[in-house]
């Protein structure tokens, strides 16, 4: 793949459509629309501080958080591109409620339905920390000709087509997969696109970065206690103690871990027994990512992505990241 080293998006998009002779083109053409929205939404946070589009925009989202105007105007970024694609029948957001399908032909003959997350971590938004969007990308079960319906978006995340993020953080990048691979693509601002930068992402086996909301740990099983004291443990020969790296803002989190090496783990407790990381637009595009850059994504004892979706916005605990260090995990939930 270091061949293809400075592509852009839609060039590479294009070439491995080329590559793989069934790829009718459909996929390819979302995946550059959803570019598309990345940049714009990009354009936006990057100058968030100088226009009025931080803080509050008054409502709460389908999960009483509330939502800040860059998430409002991210949703209506993405929606707007997804819908230009003429190839998506139906969304389900993060920040609406029920499904979002239109009226137009185009759309109703959509063969493909999109998850997504517009701005993930969005409390951050105010104190410049890295946010980021997050989708996942299924073919439609429904009949073509009408519009999507909801057992559309309720498969297994190992039937998605495509997952990935966008973080903007330092630079902008978008890391997805379809199946073949784990690539990450740096927008240039010089030329307003995303060129490949992370050919082939491979997650290492082990690292020594652990991602955990630490204020939480007397609400957490004991199992992920015994994992946090064994992380904090001196052994020379393990690398431990590891190094406690919790941003708050998962896609930021997920992506230095993918990189680096770690694990993020964000638990059920019994407050939030489902956990808190919502299953169909954040916990399975990150695993159909890690798994393909060889790593492991569970909700504690089984794999995320052959977990049956039964709600839109349903949680689930999520312990995600370099496949030693989650199977470690497991270990001490089923020996605690
Ligand atoms: P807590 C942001 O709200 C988010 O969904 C993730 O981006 C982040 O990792 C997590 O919640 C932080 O949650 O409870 O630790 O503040």
């Amino acid at each position: 793949m270091k061949e293809y080293l400075g592509m852009t998006l839609n060039e590479f998009i294009i070439r491995r459509q080329s590559d793989f002779k069934y790829a009718t083109g459909e996929l390819s053409r979302l995946l550059s629309h959803i570019g598309v929205a990345a940049k714009i939404v990009n354009r936006e946070v990057n100058k968030a501080g100088l226009v009025d589009i931080l803080g509050d925009y008054g409502t709460v989202n389908t999960q009483g958080e509330a939502q800040q105007k860059l998430d409002v105007y991210a949703d209506a970024q993405f929606m707007q591109a997804l819908r230009a694609s003429g190839e998506v029948c139906g969304i389900a957001s993060e920040e609406e409620d029920n499904i979002v399908t239109w009226d137009n032909v185009l759309s109703k003959d959509g063969k493909y339905i999109v998850c997504i997350d517009p701005l993930d971590g969005s409390s951050n938004i105010d104190v410049n920390v890295s946010i980021g969007t997050i989708f996942s990308i299924y073919r439609r079960i429904s009949e073509r000709g009408h519009k999507a319906e909801e057992k559309d978006f309720l498969q297994e995340g190992i039937k998605q087509v495509a997952g990935g993020y966008v973080i903007y953080g330092s630079s902008t990048m978008m890391v997805y997969t379809t199946g073949r691979g784990v690539n990450g693509f740096t927008l240039d601002p010089s030329i307003g696109e995303f060129c490949l930068s992370h050919p082939d992402i491979r997650t290492p086996e082990s690292g020594t970065l652990y991602s955990v909301n630490e204020g939480y740990y007397k609400r957490f099983d004991q199992g992920i206690k015994d994992y946090i004291k064994y992380a904090q443990e001196i052994d020379k020969q393990t690398n431990r103690p590891y190094k406690a790296r919790y941003i708050g803002s998962l896609v930021a989190d997920f992506h230095r871990n993918l990189l680096k090496g770690g694990i993020y783990i964000y638990p059920r407790t019994e407050s939030a027994p489902e956990g808190k990381l919502r299953l169909l637009y954040e916990a399975n595009p990150l695993a159909f990512i890690v798994e393909q850059a060889g790593g492991m994504a569970v909700n504690g004892g089984d794999r995320i992505l052959d977990l049956k979706p039964n709600d839109l916005h349903q949680r689930t605990p999520l312990i995600i990241g370099s496949t030693n260090m989650v199977n470690k995990v497991v270990e001490f939930l089923e020996n605690e």
